[in-house]
């Protein structure tokens, strides 16, 4: 995803709206040396009723309880971000986007303790297509399992959305691209499937959904919850809380990611080994023409997902 060419004019931040290039911060900036911010990554979709932001308000909700782990105070209320992300979207005439708020200590002091630096916070959007390519989402990826181990909770709490965990998948990241994988799996301290660098995986065995609990360190992701929510309504039976062996990826019948900006992508190998016939699996292509189908038309079930722009 690159910035360059972008037609996006503003940033808001710390309560204004600045220009792109503007939105600029100190090289001593707390957070750019320790990691201490916290931030989310949102899609706002181009639906049959007009532009809308899908399941904002558990973003919000995992932001600022990402921010109270690391008493990070946002100085601004959940409404005060919904207004001026909504008015970003409008201002900047986007009908679909994604959009990146970040809170973070911000420059007063260096030193591990950061209760002296002032919160700065922002929200930038801009257009961002499939993240893991276009093609695919019909024909699936392909995956190697990444040497890197994901950090265990109690380490760097997996459930917060904090930037300096994010050395972990950027790690990973580096690693698929460097063995000619699209994206990386990460086990984690015991060796069980944790989750991609920037998605959650889920798995099919004879029609049953399974996907790693919360206790395997991953991040609780939001499009996680909604495939959950998507392959029940359809008649799945859904195991939320597996764990999953490293071996059980190369005999599953189907596996594929979520995210936000993954949105659900089929895997179509992993370490050069396909997966079933190493393309898209029946039950996956159901979540999936099911997940695009609700985003594109906010049927009435999954109106509470959307908030319109
Ligand atoms: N695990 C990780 C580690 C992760 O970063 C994400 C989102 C997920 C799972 C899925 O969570 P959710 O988006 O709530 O369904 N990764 C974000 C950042 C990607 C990036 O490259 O930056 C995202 O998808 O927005």
């Amino acid at each position: 995803m690159g910035f360059d060419d972008m037609d996006v004019d503003s940033i808001w931040m710390d309560g204004e709206f600045v220009d792109w290039e503007d939105a600029t911060v100190h090289v001593l900036t707390h957070a750019l040396h320790y990691g201490t911010g916290v931030f989310e990554g949102v899609r706002c979709y181009d639906t049959d009723d007009g532009p809308a932001i899908f399941r904002w308000e558990e973003h919000l909700e995992r932001l600022y309880e990402s921010a109270a782990l690391f008493e990070i105070e946002i100085p601004y209320e959940p409404a005060e971000l919904t207004e001026a992300t909504l008015t970003l979207i409008r201002r900047e005439d986007l009908a679909s986007c994604y959009i990146r708020p970040v809170a973070f200590y911000g420059y007063k002091m260096l030193g591990l303790n950061p209760s002296d630096c002032p919160v700065e916070t922002a929200i930038a959007v801009w257009p961002w297509g499939a993240y893991l390519g276009e093609e695919a989402l019909e024909d699936g990826v392909d995956v190697g399992v990444s040497s890197w181990r994901k950090h265990a909770s109690s380490q760097i709490p997996t459930t917060a959305k904090v930037t300096g965990a994010y050395v972990n998948s950027v790690l990973a990241s580096l690693e698929a691209q460097a063995h000619n994988y699209v994206e990386g799996i990460v086990l984690n301290k015991e060796g069980n499937v944790a989750e991609g660098p920037g998605e959650n995986i889920f798995l099919i065995r004879d029609e049953e959904v399974y996907t790693p609990g919360i206790s395997e360190g991953i991040l609780d992701g939001i499009t996680r919850q909604s495939a959950i929510e998507i392959a029940r309504d359809l008649g799945y039976p859904v195991h939320e809380q597996a764990t999953i062996s490293r071996g059980e990826l190369y005999t599953a019948d189907e596996l594929f990611f979520t995210g936000t900006a993954a949105e659900v992508t089929p895997i179509r190998s992993v370490d050069g080994k396909d997966i079933s016939a190493g393309t898209k699996g029946p039950v996956t292509d159901h979540i999936q023409s099911r997940f695009f189908e609700i985003v594109e038309s906010q049927p009435a079930e999954y109106e509470h997902w959307f908030t319109p722009v």
